[in-house]
């Protein structure tokens, strides 16, 4: 198929894009099959980020293929509130089964962006519910990232992504984030400098006192502002520290979820388990929005009473666990089982590793790191001209057959779990060539 000349592509203002650019020279994909896509001029483009770091069984798996189909001709929607159909509790009962110990409830949502909603208010008001409603405060990380809604961006901490936005939310408080290119740069896996930026978090509870903090949010591996690795032990401090106070620990796996690390979860991998788990991307494998929020028992119980007539807990969508995204969602899990993929990461984590840290040496790399099947290259700035010599990057490798994302000076590799050795060294064979010639 091709993109015929007179299509207009003024009408659709598209998200996150340089859109004057994209128009001029439009990147179009109109196929995709495991670990490639074909553009509109029918070229092949390995997909080195499963889409956006989503599509972690590959593209255009039969078994989610069918369940999609399936449902729209069994059971196209039903209601969320007040109602139920049995894929969205099988989905959730999956779910529960395979996440780690004590996150029993799921709340179902339609994206990464909406999850952090909910789990930010479901904190706040589970402090309440329990008779403890001074409990207000958030505490985001510097260069986090919880998706673009107003709760989202007040606890992130991407400056473009929040300063055209006025105030925020007001209560909101950061620690800094654990990038350290002089102690830890060309580090294999996990950094071993960083771990004592934790403490900041008793510095910011000293300020404001933990009877007014109701939660603390990071991404474990902060993806989106160029793969940080945490530092060693730096989790498992902030998780002393929140237990300590009584204030809650949100994990935003939205990333690192399903896979991504060699381990079902980010909170499996660093044998940490928060008191919420955001997910979604990998939950139904792109293919449909779907979002899944975990929750403890106790924040679960604590909203369970009162008449029984009466709704615990007033949030949720008219989207909430619809039927399309709870086949979608139960077919990934199953296709996720059936190949390993959950774990899959962590055989391959090492040559993905050894093809990554390959690249030291080559013109303007000033890091590589990695973790499971995740890594990032950052290059040194142009002067006074951020974010062009990686966007220059990302325009040779797309014309090389190679899709990679980039932010800021920033490379980031998150292909596909069915990744073979083969498309590794694709992967960073193409990415070498591109690195080699840039100015
Ligand atoms: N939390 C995290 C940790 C994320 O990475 C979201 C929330 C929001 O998800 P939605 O589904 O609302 O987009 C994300 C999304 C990139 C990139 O390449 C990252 C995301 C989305 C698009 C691009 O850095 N992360």
């Amino acid at each position: 198929m091709n993109i015929s000349a007179t299509n207009n592509l003024e009408a659709f203002w598209m998200p996150f894009t340089a859109n004057r650019q994209f128009k001029k020279n439009p990147r179009m994909f109109v196929s995709a099959d495991r670990m490639h896509y074909t553009t509109s001029d029918g070229r092949q483009v390995m997909d080195a980020t499963s889409g956006l770091w989503c599509v972690n069984a590959g593209h255009n798996r039969p078994k989610i293929v069918e369940a999609i189909r399936q449902q729209a001709g069994e059971l196209d929607y039903a209601p969320a509130f007040q109602m139920g159909h049995p894929k969205a509790f099988e989905l959730a009962s999956k779910l529960v089964a395979m996440s780690p110990t004590g996150l029993d409830h799921v709340m179902f949502t339609n994206s990464g962006s909406e999850s952090v909603e909910t789990a930010l208010k479901t904190a706040i008001a589970y402090h309440r519910a329990k008779g403890d409603g001074s409990r207000f405060r958030l505490i985001g990380r510097e260069r986090g990232y919880h998706g673009v809604n107003f709760g989202g961006i007040s606890v992130g901490g991407i400056v473009p992504n929040r300063k055209m936005f006025g105030t925020l939310l007001t209560g909101v408080d950061h620690l800094p984030h654990t990038h350290d290119l002089q102690r830890n740069a060309f580090t294999r896996g996990i950094p071993e400098h960083g771990a004592e930026l934790a403490n900041e978090l008793e510095r910011i509870i000293g300020l404001h006192d933990a009877s007014t903090i109701a939660a603390v949010i990071v991404e474990p591996v902060a993806g989106s502002t160029g793969v940080l690795v945490p530092p060693k032990s730096y989790l498992q401090k902030l998780r002393e520290i929140c237990d300590k106070h009584g204030i809650l620990l949100i994990f935003d796996e939205v990333i690192t979820g399903y896979g991504r690390l060699g381990a079902p979860f980010a909170a499996d991998y660093f044998g940490v388990v928060p008191d919420i788990m955001i997910t979604a991307k990998g939950l139904t494998n792109g293919v449909i929005p779907m979002g899944a929020v975990f929750v403890k028992n106790e924040i679960h119980d604590a909203f369970m009473t009162g008449p029984e007539h009466v709704i615990e807990f007033f949030h949720g969508y008219t989207y909430s666990g619809n039927p399309m995204a709870s086949a979608a969602g139960i077919a990934t899990m199953e296709t996720y089982q059936e190949e390993g993929l959950l774990t899959r990461g962590a055989e391959l984590a090492g040559y993905f590793e050894d093809g990554l840290h390959s690249l030291k040496g080559l013109p303007h790399v000033i890091d590589i790191r990695n973790i499971g099947i995740v890594g990032a290259v950052e290059l040194e700035p142009i002067a006074g001209e951020p974010t062009r010599r990686a966007f220059q990057a990302f325009l040779d490798a797309y014309d090389k057959g190679l899709l990679i994302r980039t932010t800021g000076d920033i490379i980031a590799l998150s292909p596909p779990l069915i990744v073979e050795k083969s498309d590794i060294d694709f992967i960073i064979d193409t990415l070498g060539g591109v690195l080699k010639a840039l100015d």
